[in-house]
């Protein structure tokens, strides 16, 4: 292996060890030849699958596309049993992946990075970890996760609780909460999972929830041989669709509004979609327009919320399990979490009616009064998108620090990359595209590495988007959601999670195969290279 520049420790340094730093790693290293490093916070590698152990992690998409394409011997050799992914499934896929393509020596453990820097006279970046070491590099890609900055919402009391309080993206594999009288606060796509499986395990369950949610059934099954094998016959033709899809999880686009057929056949149609199960195929596949026609959106959301009533045996029940919003948020998917609430030892508080208080020494204190727990679970999801952008100092070219770049709303180029921040690489980053996760790291790490080979190809030192190229890119995400209904739902996709973060669009909303179009069409064209320092422009 040769290195670009041997004053340098590394050719490139990645941070993350997720689904975006694995696939970094192995394309660097083993396309590439460079010399590569690795950091990762975490004690394994996996990412997501590493943190969010909580009981009844499961993927929600299907197994067959949630995986990478860039190996056809690996595609046809890993395979699965049921047509979701339960966490230790993923994270064994993952680790596997490190070891069939030798990576894993490249990834470091247990360390975290705490500062990045580009020396603009060096046009290297220098990468700082909590050991106190700094390493450098020419190029930084960064998987630091779209939903991997854990969001625990500062109720007072907290401390003074008595009993265990976990987050589930942080779950310790010693958790007790069976037999126990358990809180959990947060019903998004976690919490309904969460929720669904330890009702039975547990001695009273009382869910604090703040918004309702649509959740469709996942339709989660056992796979037999002969439709893994059909599966694994058909790849190419699999991922021709995943990669031109809206949504990238392997279902084929439809050109039908829900207001072309007759209400009859609206109804038939969601009552199939209902019994095969799957929340995108529910939103973005049975019909074209459910997340940009408010009628049509309705028409879904009336379906959704007459199920909640046929469910839910008690009446006041279902009406606070009802959503008031449009169905407009990432969809959910169940197996069973409404029937949950027909349990004679599960409670549904609705906090927005009757808000928290305070935690207390015994439990959770409410306007109406006190529910003694020995266990709360935050299910309260995570600083998306920028959360992990804005933990550390990131600094650019004159001293730029990305988070005061971002603070009123973050920008990129393509969702890779950001003016004044030359060679550096993101994945799953602000702007980038609404869909199933690893089509899409393929597609803009791609995209990213294929430039770092044009660089080192062409003896080229940076590559870096101007200002007008990221705001042309923002006005395209904009344009391109202006249709949406998301902006309807106060959920992390705009940043209303969190509080005081600023509303702002955070996805491309195009789909996948509009966003490869733009891939293709724009390749590096709109780059500008070996940009001189200002600096030196001005002596
Ligand atoms: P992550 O897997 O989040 O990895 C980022 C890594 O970066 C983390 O391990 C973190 O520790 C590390 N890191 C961050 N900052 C630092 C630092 N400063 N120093 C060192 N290390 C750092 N997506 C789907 O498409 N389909 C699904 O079914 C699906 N289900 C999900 C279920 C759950 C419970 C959650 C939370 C997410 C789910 N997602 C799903 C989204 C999921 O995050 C992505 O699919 C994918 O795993 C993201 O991979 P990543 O490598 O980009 O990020
Ligand atoms: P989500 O979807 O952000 O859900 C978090 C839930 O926690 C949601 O019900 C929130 O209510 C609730 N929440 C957040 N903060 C609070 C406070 N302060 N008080 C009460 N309730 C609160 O996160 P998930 O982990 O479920 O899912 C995120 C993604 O990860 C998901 O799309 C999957 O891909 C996996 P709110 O709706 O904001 O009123």
């Amino acid at each position: 292996m040769s290195r670009l520049n041997e004053k340098l420790d590394f050719d490139a340094i990645v941070i993350g060890g997720g689904f975006s730093g694995i696939y970094a790693v192995h394309r660097l290293k083993n396309e590439l030849n460079l010399e590569v490093c690795a950091f990762e916070k975490g004690g394994h590698v996996g990412g997501t699958w590493y943190w969010n152990r909580y009981p009844g992690a499961l993927s929600d998409t299907e197994s067959f596309v949630y995986r990478f394409s860039f190996d056809k011997e690996l595609l046809q050799d890993y395979s699965w049993t049921h047509n979701y992914l339960k966490q230790e499934e993923v994270l064994e896929y993952l680790t596997h992946v490190t070891e069939r393509f030798n990576i894993k020596d490249q990834f470091r453990l247990n360390t975290k990075v705490i500062k990045v820097r580009f020396n603009e006279e060096e046009y290297c970046w220098e990468v700082t970890t909590n050991k106190m070491e700094t390493f450098t590099a020419r190029f930084l890609i960064t998987g630091l996760g779209l939903l991997a900055s854990v969001h625990l919402p500062d109720i007072p009391g907290l401390d003074n609780f008595k009993g265990q309080y976990y987050h589930t993206a942080r779950w310790p594999q010693d958790a007790e909460y069976k037999g126990k009288r358990v809180g959990v606060i947060g019903t998004g796509s976690t919490g309904i999972q969460l929720i669904t499986k330890i009702a039975p395990e547990v001695d009273h369950l009382t869910v604090f929830q703040r918004t309702a949610q649509y959740t469709v059934p996942l339709g989660y099954r056992k796979q037999t041989k002969e439709e893994i094998a059909e599966i694994k016959e058909n790849y190419d033709e699999i991922w021709e669709t995943v990669r031109n899809s809206v949504t990238a999880f392997g279902y084929p686009d439809t050109e039908t509004s829900a207001l072309d057929v007759s209400e009859e056949e609206r109804e038939r149609m969601f009552e199939e979609a209902w019994s095969k199960g799957n929340g995108f195929r529910f939103l973005s596949h049975v019909f074209n327009d459910l997340s940009i026609n408010p009628e049509s959106n309705e028409a879904a959301a009336n379906f959704i919320k007459k199920k909640i009533h046929e469910i839910v045996k008690d009446p006041e029940t279902a009406q606070k399990l009802t959503p008031t919003e449009p169905f407009a948020r990432r969809p959910c998917a169940d197996k069973g979490y409404y029937a949950t609430f027909n349990r004679e030892n599960v409670t549904l508080v609705d906090i927005k009616e009757n808000p928290i208080v305070e935690v207390t020494e015994k439990g959770i204190r409410t306007a109406e009064g006190e529910h003694e727990l020995d266990v709360i679970i935050f299910a309260t999801g995570f600083d998306a998108m920028d959360g992990n952008y804005k933990k550390f100092d990131m600094i650019g070219r004159n001293g730029i620090n990305l988070k005061d770049k971002w603070k009123d709303g973050s920008r990129s180029y393509l969702g890779i990359m950001e003016s004044d921040f030359p060679n550096m690489f993101m994945s799953r980053a602000p702007l980038s595209s609404f869909t199933n996760n690893p089509p899409a790291i393929e597609s803009e790490l791609g995209w990213a590495i294929d430039l770092i080979k044009h660089l080192k190809d062409n003896n080229l030192k940076t590559a870096e988007p101007t200002k007008e190229t990221v705001d042309d890119w923002y006005n395209l995400c904009l344009e391109t959601s202006k249709g949406t209904l998301f902006h309807k739902a106060q959920s992390w996709i705009y940043g209303a999670n969190i509080p005081g973060k600023p509303f702002s669009l955070r996805f491309y909303m195009g789909g996948m195969g509009n966003y490869n179009k733009e891939l293709e069409k724009r390749g590096f064209k709109e780059l500008v290279f070996d940009k001189v320092p200002e600096k030196i422009t001005s002596l």
